[in-house]
């Protein structure tokens, strides 16, 4: 049996980390394992050019808490209006890593998302030129559609007609939550991977709906099915350098999440290696635990590897905080539900 195992520090490629207090709160969680992360763009007004992204990044850094290392991989959040030329620029300068394309309305702070895909099309091909990842949030939007139903609806609908116009554009399919979202990605060649959630490894859509609603379960996309949920897990666990960890680690204070009208999200940044260990293995995949949190992403994102590493040890239950005191209100840590056995160090 294996109790330790060491891997090169993972990275995180798709995380909310917000701002002021709530940045403040939630950066350590991340930076405690974590070496990199693509930081989502969806503040309240979104990063749209890279003056929004360079300031951004900025404080970030400046929140950083000294000794801690750190480096956050920003986006542009993708709008009817975003210039081709700037995007291209702020790839060029390096500042940027990805853009995100968010269906107007598909989730948090998504109302200046895209409308119309044809408005967005220039800025599309400028990316396919230049090699710059588009990281999608694939649900669509339309009132018709049914929740469980808008990732496999965008699939058919808008992803696959983006790409067949886009050839050689590199997209990630983020926080894929369904088996048809594992099957188009298996059934594509390179240019298109996909991040999965530690959430979406673990719970199913019973848990957030039996024996009383679990506000803390909710996030977008929605957790659908069991079989869905076995699915993801065979992708995450099998080594396919396609499917790699994407957290969206999604902080909203609990006043937020306990309410008539509860935020999407799941916190997930302080217990996530703990559970992704317990997840893999369960699955008697410990061995691929590597592939899935630290090579496939920067492989995917054509960078190098982390040199540092971290050791994961089996013992006893491990403690982490139920939640993470912040200024603006606590935050509450994802419970997977079972007891967490595998410790992190440095
Ligand atoms: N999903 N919550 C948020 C974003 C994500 O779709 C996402 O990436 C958020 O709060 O920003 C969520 O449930
Ligand atoms: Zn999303
Ligand atoms: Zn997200």
């Amino acid at each position: 049996m294996t109790h330790s195992l060491t891997i090169r520090r993972p990275d995180d490629w798709h995380l909310h980390l917000r701002d002021g207090a709530v940045l403040n709160a939630v950066l350590p969680e991340t930076a405690r394992h974590f070496a990199r992360a693509i930081i989502m763009p969806n503040l309240v007004p979104p990063v749209v050019t890279g003056v929004d992204a360079a300031a951004y990044r900025d404080r970030i850094l400046a929140a950083l808490p000294d000794g801690m290392g750190f480096e956050p991989l920003m986006t542009l959040y993708l709008t009817e209006d975003t210039d081709p030329e700037d995007v291209a620029a702020a790839h060029a300068s390096g500042l940027i890593t990805a853009v995100k394309l968010y269906p107007a309305g598909a989730t948090t702070n998504s109302a200046s998302g895209v409308s119309d895909f044809r408005k967005v099309q220039n800025v599309l091909e400028k990316m396919a030129e230049i090699g710059l990842p588009l990281c999608v949030h694939g649900e669509v939007t339309d009132s018709e559609i049914d929740i469980f139903d808008r990732e496999a609806v965008f699939i058919d609908r808008v992803l696959d007609p983006i790409r067949r116009a886009t050839p050689g554009l590199r997209v990630v399919m983020e926080h894929i939550t369904t088996k048809n979202g594992v099957d188009y990605v298996r059934a594509n060649d390179t240019d298109l991977g996909a991040t999965i959630t530690t959430h979406h490894l673990i719970i199913n859509r019973n848990h957030i709906l039996v024996g009383g609603i679990k506000p803390h379960y909710y996030c977008l996309p929605v957790a659908k099915r069991e079989e869905h949920r076995i699915a993801l897990r065979e992708a995450a666990t099998s080594g396919d350098a396609r499917f790699f960890l994407g957290t969206d680690s999604a902080p909203h204070i609990d006043p937020l999440k306990e309410n008539a009208c509860g935020c999407a999200g799941c916190f997930t940044a302080t217990n996530t290696m703990s559970c992704l260990a317990e997840v893999f293995e369960q699955d008697g995949a410990l061995d691929q635990l590597e592939a899935f949190a630290s090579l496939n992403g920067p492989a995917f994102y054509r960078l190098p590897v982390n040199d540092a590493t971290i050791t994961l040890t089996k013992g006893d239950a491990v403690d982490y905080p139920p939640k993470i005191e912040c200024d603006a209100g606590d935050i509450t840590v994802f419970d997977p539900g079972f007891p967490l056995h595998w410790s992190v160090s440095a």
